[in-house]
C-alpha cells in the first residue's frame, strides 16, 4: 500500500477522519476524502459551529462559510454567508470546478445551492435558537466576548495517489454581524494545498488568521524545507508574537499541515484537540499545547 494520511482540526472531526481513512486505505482520492470527513460534520448537530446545529448570528441566522482546494490544480472553491444548505463544503467543491465564479457569498451563494440540487433545510436547530436566546438576553445585561466557543472544521488528506486537498466548514463566530466572514474561506488564511509541497488548515478567531495568511505561510515554508511541525512553529509562534507587540493582542487559533510524505505539525495558541491518521498510524485523537514561547 502505498502512503496516505488525513488530519483534522478538533475532536469533532474524529468520526469523519475515520470515514476518510477508510476511503484513503481503499485508494480514494484526497478530495472525496476531505468531502466526506466535513459531510460528517456539518451534519451532527451536536456540534455548535459547523453545519447543522451550528449556532446563529446576532440576527438568530445560520451563516456559513466553507472552501475546498484540489492541490494538484490550485483549483478552489468557496461560499461564505450560505443558509439553508445541508453541505456547505460539498457546494464549496463543487464551485471549485468553474475557472469563473469559484467563491460565491450571501444570497447569490445560496441560490447557487439551490439551483444546483444542493439538499436545502432549516439548519437553525431548537437548541441553537435557545442558545442564541439565551445569549441575547445575557448581551443586555453586559458585554461578552462572541468568540467563545467557535471552532472551524479543518480538514487535510492526502491519497495512495500523492494527491493533497484541504476543506474548511464553519458557521463561524456566535453572535457575528449577519454578513461577517471568517478566514475559513479565504484563501491562503484558512486553507492551501500544492500537492507537490503540503497542505495546512486553520481554526480560531478569523479575523486574525488571516493577518497573518497563516496556512499560505505554512505551504511556503514547507515549499522551503520545513518539515509541518517546523514550519506551523516557524509561520505561528512568531506571528502571535508579532500580533502582540503589533496589534496589542492575538485571538485563539491553531492551525493543522501535512506534506506529501504524510508527516504532519500543529501549532497553536490554545488547547487544542485535533484528529490523525496515517498508513502507519491508526485514527487517533491528540491533544496539542502552546509552545514554550
Ligand atoms: C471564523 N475561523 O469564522 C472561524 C471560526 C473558528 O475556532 O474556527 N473558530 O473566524
Amino acid at each position: 500500500m502505498n502512503k496516505w494520511g488525513t488530519i483534522a482540526t478538533w475532536r469533532m472531526s474524529y468520526e469523519g477522519l475515520v470515514a476518510a481513512s477508510q476511503l484513503l486505505t481503499e485508494q480514494n482520492s484526497a478530495a472525496d476524502a476531505v468531502e466526506t470527513l466535513i459531510q460528517k460534520v456539518e451534519s451532527y448537530q451536536y456540534y455548535k459551529s459547523v453545519g447543522y446545529g451550528g449556532l446563529p448570528n446576532e440576527a438568530g441566522v445560520v451563516q456559513m462559510d466553507a472552501a475546498f482546494m484540489d492541490g494538484d490544480t490550485f483549483a478552489q472553491g468557496a461560499v461564505a454567508g450560505i443558509e439553508d444548505v445541508q453541505h456547505p463544503i460539498s457546494v464549496a467543491r463543487a464551485l471549485s470546478r468553474n475557472h469563473y465564479n469559484s467563491f460565491l457569498v450571501g444570497t447569490g451563494a445560496t441560490q447557487y445551492a439551490k439551483l444546483h440540487g444542493f439538499t436545502t433545510t432549516n439548519m437553525l436547530t431548537a437548541r441553537a435558537k435557545k442558545i442564541w436566546e439565551n445569549r441575547r438576553a445575557q448581551l443586555r445585561r453586559q458585554s461578552l466576548n462572541p468568540y467563545d466557543g467557535h471552532d472551524t472544521v479543518g480538514a487535510i488528506a492526502l491519497d495512495q495517489q500523492n494527491s493533497l486537498a484541504v476543506g474548511t466548514s464553519t458557521s463561524g463566530l456566535f453572535m457575528k454581524k449577519p454578513g461577517r466572514v471568517g478566514d475559513s474561506p479565504l484563501s491562503g488564511s484558512g486553507f492551501y494545498a500544492d500537492s507537490q509541497v503540503g497542505a495546512a488548515a486553520a481554526t480560531g478567531l478569523g479575523e486574525d488568521i488571516m493577518k497573518g495568511c497563516l496556512s499560505y505561510e505554512i505551504v511556503r515554508l514547507m515549499a522551503a524545507g520545513c518539515s509541518p511541525q517546523q514550519a506551523c512553529d516557524q509561520a505561528v509562534y512568531p506571528f502571535i508574537q508579532k500580533l502582540q507587540q503589533r496589534y496589542g493582542q492575538a485571538g485563539e487559533f491553531s492551525l493543522i499541515a501535512m506534506n506529501t510524505k504524510g508527516q504532519w505539525g500543529v501549532a497553536t495558541n490554545v488547547e487544542f484537540t485535533f484528529s490523525v491518521a496515517t498508513s502507519q498510524s491508526h485514527p487517533q485523537i491528540l491533544i496539542a499545547y502552546p509552545a514554550e514561547q
